[in-house]
């Protein structure tokens, strides 16, 4: 596969779509952006639902690759979560499929297997190929998401490499995320080994930085050319005092989803 250079970004308008409007371009991407809210700035971005058919196909045509951020980026109704995350997905397939597009990057999330313990210490890290165990139907779209793309690669020989993302915001905020931090430096370097990474087929691959308490196992994204630079251990010291540690036998101390694998969960429906 030739180096992708004209990109569509979903999800522009949010989080990390932001922090990777400013960050994938320095590596030589032309973005197309799409969101289904306006992207602020950014007046040729498309505001379009991911249930726009019509709208995606037009969105994909000619560009050499997706990136897939767009969706619900937390728990919400199962409706909800259909309709944007597993519905939106599929849509999205698609117009790549309709459109003759060849590669996705499609952000999974750690809560695809948050109900997975956490590795104690001297314990190997949680590899690539432990079973689903979503923590949430957010995290079951994500499965959802990663077996759609395995679906589109065998069916179609459209590739895509999963990346179950840890916690990509500027700083680690909790102590879970010294864990779990995707640095947005490493987020951009992780996409752009996505991008370009040759036969890929469809390789899931976990998304943190060089953590120096990562409980899980970055070899599949070694394996396609990442090299994470950041760590938050400089974070430590600081979060710890503010925070403590999670207490024993709480989510945030057992499982990889932390607080999202709470029962009844505890979110804005
Ligand atoms: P976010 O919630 O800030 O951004 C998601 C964007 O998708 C929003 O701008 C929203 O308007 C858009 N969107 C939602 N539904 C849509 C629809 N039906 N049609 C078109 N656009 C729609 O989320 P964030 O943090 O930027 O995450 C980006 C992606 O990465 C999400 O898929 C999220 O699940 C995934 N992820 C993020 C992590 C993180 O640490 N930020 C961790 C793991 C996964
Ligand atoms: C996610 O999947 C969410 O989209 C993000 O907002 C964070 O909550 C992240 O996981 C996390 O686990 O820290």
């Amino acid at each position: 596969m030739s180096a992708p250079r004209t990109v569509l970004l979903t999800g522009a308008a949010g989080g990390v779509g932001t922090l990777m409007r400013e960050l994938l371009p320095p590596y030589g991407y032309d973005l197309r952006l799409l969101d289904v809210a306006p992207v602020p700035g950014a007046p040729d971005a498309i505001v379009a639902d991911l249930a726009d058919r019509a709208a995606l196909r037009e969105a994909v045509r000619g560009v050499d690759a997706i990136v897939h951020l767009a969706g619900i980026s937390l728990e919400s109704s199962f409706e909800k979560i259909m309709a944007a995350n597993i519905a939106g997905t599929y849509h999205l397939y698609e117009a790549a499929r309709e459109e003759g597009v060849r590669r996705v990057v499609f952000a999974s999330s750690n809560h695809a297997v948050g109900f997975t313990r956490r590795p104690r210490d001297g314990e190997p890290p949680v590899p690539v190929d432990t079973p689903h165990r979503p923590d949430t139907f957010y995290g079951l779209s994500k499965c959802f998401g990663e077996d759609l793309a395995q679906l589109y690669w065998d069916q179609h020989g459209i590739e895509t490499v999963s990346v179950r993302i840890g916690s990509c915001f500027p700083e680690p905020t909790s102590v879970r995320m010294l864990s779990m931090w995707l640095s947005p430096a490493d987020c951009a370097r992780l996409l752009h080994t996505t991008l370009t990474a040759e036969n890929v087929g469809h390789t899931v691959v976990y998304g943190s930085s060089a953590n120096t308490r990562a409980w899980w196992d970055l070899s599949t994204a070694r394996a396609i050319g990442f090299e994470p630079q950041d760590d938050s251990e400089p974070y430590a010291e600081k979060l710890i005092a503010e925070k403590g540690l999670p207490p024993e036998g709480s989510a945030d101390d057992l499982y990889l989803g932390g607080h999202f694998c709470v029962d009844p969960p505890r979110w804005p429906y």
